[in-house]
């Protein structure tokens, strides 16, 4: 048996469980653990006050790095439903309201759009990776898709149960995890950060 290489581990500061789980099983293969930096510090609310996605994945990458004084990533993602102005945009967990549910934010979503034949949409995701000096870069990642007529399939979260990437006739609510996360917006953004080497941290950081 070869010697076992320890995996690198990445920190991640998010809130969102969902989130942290596919980092994990988009990175893990690649022999990345991700932890999560809310299980080991305490971290007071960061507040998204950015106008796009670049702008709050770099202030809770920042925000974040600062706190703990470690380097970490974050990443701000969204849908954008083009014939809405691309709302709900970088308010897509608080579409209804600060407190707003999943559900909530989905139904408000879903009455905004009616039964307009126009629902093509995309997933962004923007990535950051900071140390407490300084940021060290972004990276984005995008899957397009359309708006379903109804609500199909639990699996996901967010909006995923009404979102059909484009080349399937299935939501992401209805798909197996491992197939969402080889073609969505976060897989994609994680995709282009290892591609320009933006978690080569010796590479980075010089
Ligand atoms: P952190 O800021 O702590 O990471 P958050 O959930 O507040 O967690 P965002 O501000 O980036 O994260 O908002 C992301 C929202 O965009 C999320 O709550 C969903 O409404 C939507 N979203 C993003 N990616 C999604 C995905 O893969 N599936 C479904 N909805 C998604």
């Amino acid at each position: 048996m070869g010697p076992s290489v320890k995996p690198m581990e990445l920190l991640a500061a998010t809130t969102n469980l969902h989130k942290l789980d596919e980092f994990r099983s988009i990175l893990g293969p690649l022999n990345i653990s991700v932890a999560s930096a809310y299980d080991r510090f305490t971290i007071p609310e960061i507040e998204e006050t950015g106008t796009t996605f670049e702008e709050n994945a770099v202030i809770k990458a920042c925000e974040a790095a600062s706190i703990t004084n470690s380097t970490v990533f974050a990443e701000d993602s969204g849908l954008e439903v083009f014939s809405l102005n691309s709302d709900p945009g970088i308010y897509s967990a608080r579409y209804a309201g600060s407190e707003a549910t999943d559900q909530e934010n989905l139904d408000k979503l879903m009455q905004r759009l009616g039964v307009s034949e126009d629902r093509a949409a995309r997933y962004v995701c923007v990535l950051a990776l900071a140390t407490p000096e300084k940021l060290v870069g972004v990276a984005e990642g995008e899957v397009r898709g359309r708006i379903g007529l109804s609500q199909l399939g639990t699996n996901g979260f967010g909006y995923d149960p009404v979102f059909i990437p484009d080349g399937h006739v299935t939501t992401f609510g209805q798909m197996q995890r491992c197939d969402k996360d080889t073609i969505s917006h976060r897989a994609n953004a994680l995709k282009n950060a290892i591609d320009c080497g933006l978690f080569n941290l010796e590479k980075s950081l010089t």
